[in-house]
């Protein structure tokens, strides 16, 4: 039987990078769209079945969104609290965000500290406008041993394939929970 389970996770990046596109692509296609609002966020639930060691997990998503993000905002540090799982967003097309990406990572790890991450270079439809690609994040995330993957919100070219590998660590991060709870 299918085990259940139900993991925030957030999006975290420059203003206009693609948060709020990637969520949108995602979760299009759900039966059980609904919106939450709070403090200035969106939460957006998504329900997936992922495999993972030989068992099948109903996962549902609840996908918290920043609402009207100026690019150096501050984030209130609620949203990253409790998160399972996080994207750190960033866009091929300005080399900036990229540079802003460990930034990110940091404050993200201060309240969060061994969620799993994966790193988004988002926009990769815009070819001739970009400044930077699989090189230059690969080694971004290698440096921080985080997966990564070049993105477009717009074709949605590895959208769902990101989330169900986010998803993928969050159940391997929570069974590893488990395992250490029954010591
Ligand atoms: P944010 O939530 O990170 O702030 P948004 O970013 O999702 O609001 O996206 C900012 C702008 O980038 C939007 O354009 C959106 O359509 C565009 N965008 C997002 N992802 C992609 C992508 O993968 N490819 C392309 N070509 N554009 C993308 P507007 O014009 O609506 O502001
Ligand atoms: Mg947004």
């Amino acid at each position: 039987m299918a085990k259940k389970l139900m993991k925030k996770i957030c999006l975290l990046g420059d203003g206009a990078v693609g948060k709020t596109s990637l969520i949108r692509k995602f979760v299009f296609d759900s039966f059980d769209d609904k919106y939450i609002m709070t403090f200035g966020t969106k939460v957006s639930k998504k329900e997936v079945s992922i495999c993972r060691n030989g068992q099948e997990f109903n996962m549902t998503f609840l996908i918290w969104d920043i609402l009207g993000q100026r690019v150096h905002d501050n984030v209130h540090s609620a949203y990253y609290q409790g998160a399972a799982g996080a994207f750190i967003v960033c866009d091929t097309t300005r080399l900036e965000t990229l540079q802003h990406l460990e930034d990110w990572i940091k404050v993200f790890r201060t309240v969060n500290n061994d969620a799993p991450v994966v790193l988004l270079g988002n926009k990769f439809d815009l070819v001739s406008e970009m400044q930077f690609g699989d090189k230059e994040l690969g080694e971004v995330a290698g440096r921080y041993n985080m997966k990564y993957h070049l993105t477009s919100a717009k074709t949605g070219d590895h959208v769902e394939d990101s989330f169900i590998e986010l998803g993928n660590e969050v159940i391997d991060r929570h069974l590893n929970k488990g395992v250490k709870c029954n010591e």
